[in-house]
């Protein structure tokens, strides 16, 4: 593989004709003579900037620990309550949030080839239309920091392979080398030059912090950018920084009603196959949480650094920030420790959003997907998003008075492979539809799941064998509409049209 020399410097020559055109236009209408002290590129192009965090296995409720975003995001922003990712495993939702598409239309289902992975989203020629070669075919300047797609940097059969590749729609390229790399070093491809990085000199995600803050004080005035900056944190093994390795030392786990749910025999075999969690389990799982909220400062602090160095460059009232992750994970709700499975604590993602006109402080209840990422950020720039795309963008939930009728329902998919890891083999494909009362699942074997959430908020007691008829026939007719479904018929299935 190699970068796309010819493409991108065809790119770059577009980006700047477009740029002297529309610097022609406005200095034609007399635009820019009325703000001599903005710096002319700002005032020719008054695009919003996007900074995009996207967190790797942040469960919502790691927030409460995350005092900075929470001050600078949370407080100056919207918070959305019921966010979502409709595949819970990182490569399918990346594809997702890149894409605007469910996995049945991506079909990048797993980590790792042939059903997904890296391999698995180049070989079917994906990388050529992302929310990346969107907003560079529109002029925006587009730089990725951090994780990518997993197995990027490692060969099909999962070897350390690094690579200098650079998908298209990138004008910057600071991509993670492998997976969760080793615990002295780590290496970066950055713009197509591999640097090995010593965890000893800095911690990753202080690098990408400080990648981040250049870019910005280099390409400020400039163009409108795009920073899609994804940290390892706080994924397994939760490496953090050594200022962070004395917090959260007698931090309890987070114990729901669900957690280590003594009575599985509700629920479908594969969770009735799991023995309750031993007291050596429990305390390894306390220790990774411990290690997870260490690895959140470095992030939260990141937050502060990022908002900061906007707001010194002039560019923070003209950027929406976004915070998310790409999934959740459990961390013994139903005895489970791994992602993938439908019950709430893994497909529930935080979403913090500030930007122009986005009120201050408020939370939104509507159901936000990881496929509405993408063409959000596409309405932002101005750009109409392919008819693939699935999502819709969360900008009217964005205003003062947002509208009365959203989707009512959303799909979470689930295919394991055998050559995944063997905890997702463990879960049976599925098909689940979420309303806002109801978790209805369907399982290859048969098995079905239903959870009334008013009811039973923490997903203890199904009651598929004692639910109406009608209501069951209901949710199965939603669901089925919505595992086939495509671009504007999604959005009409969610609505329940
Ligand atoms: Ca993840
Ligand atoms: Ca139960």
């Amino acid at each position: 593989m190699r970068v796309d020399l010819l493409s991108s410097m065809r790119r770059i020559v577009l980006k700047r004709l477009a740029l002297f055109a529309l610097l022609g236009v406005m200095v034609g209408m007399g635009l820019t003579a009325s703000r001599p002290d903005t710096g002319l590129a700002q005032a020719a192009d008054p695009r919003p900037n996007i900074v995009f965090i996207l967190a790797d296995d942040l469960r919502a409720s790691d927030l409460d620990y995350m005092p900075k975003t929470n001050s600078f995001l949370a407080n100056q922003g919207v918070k959305f309550t019921k966010a979502w990712v409709t595949r819970s495993l990182c490569c399918p939702s990346r594809a997702t949030i890149l894409r605007g598409q469910y996995t049945h239309n991506h079909h990048v289902w797993v980590n790792v080839p042939p059903a997904g992975g890296f391999w698995n989203f180049y070989d079917q020629g994906l990388e050529s239309s992302t929310i990346a070669t969107w907003l560079d075919d529109a002029g925006y300047d587009t730089i990725l920091i951090g994780k990518y797609l997993n197995r990027y940097g490692l060969d099909r059969a999962g070897n350390y392979a690094p690579t200098t590749h650079r998908p298209p729609g990138w004008d910057r390229w600071y991509a993670w080398e492998g997976a969760y790399p080793s615990a002295t070093t780590y290496d970066i491809n950055e713009n197509g030059r591999i640097v090995t990085y010593q965890r000893s000199e800095i911690h990753d995600t202080d690098l990408h912090a400080r990648t981040a803050e250049d870019f910005i004080r280099t390409t400020a005035g400039g163009a409108p950018f795009f920073m899609y900056l994804s940290p390892n944190a706080p994924h397994h093994p939760s490496y953090f920084a050594p200022r962070h390795a004395g917090m959260f030392t007698d931090t309890p786990l987070p114990r729901p009603s669900s957690f280590n749910e003594a009575d599985v025999s509700d629920k479908p075999q594969w969770v009735r196959n799991k023995p309750r969690l031993s007291s050596t389990e429990i305390s390894n799982l306390t220790n990774f949480y411990r290690k997870r909220l260490r690895a959140l400062q470095s992030l939260d602090e990141m937050v502060e650094r990022l908002v900061t160095t906007l707001g010194q460059t002039g560019e923070l009232s003209n950027t929406y920030i976004v915070f998310t992750s790409d999934n959740g994970i459990y961390l013994g709700e139903h005895r489970l420790t791994e992602k993938a499975a439908a019950y709430n604590a893994a497909p529930r993602i935080p979403l913090l959003i500030r930007g122009p006109g986005v009120p201050s402080g408020v939370t939104r209840s509507q159901m936000a997907l990881n496929n509405d990422l993408a063409p959000t950020f596409a309405r932002w720039a101005g750009v109409t998003p392919p008819g693939f795309v699935d999502g819709r963008s969360l900008s009217p939930l964005l205003s003062a008075s947002p509208p009365s009728s959203w989707r009512t329902a959303f799909l979470v998919e689930h295919r394991r492979s055998p050559e995944e890891y063997g905890y997702v083999s463990a879960i049976p494909h599925y098909d689940a539809i979420r309303t806002s009362q109801y978790n209805y699942v369907e399982y290859e074997t048969g098995e079905k799941e239903l959870y009334d959430l008013n009811a039973d908020p923490t997903e203890l007691t199904n009651i598929y064998a004692s639910a109406s008829p009608t209501l069951i026939a209901n949710l199965k007719a939603r669901l089925d509409a919505l595992k086939t479904c495509a671009g504007t018929g999604c959005r009409t299935a969610e609505n329940g049209g």
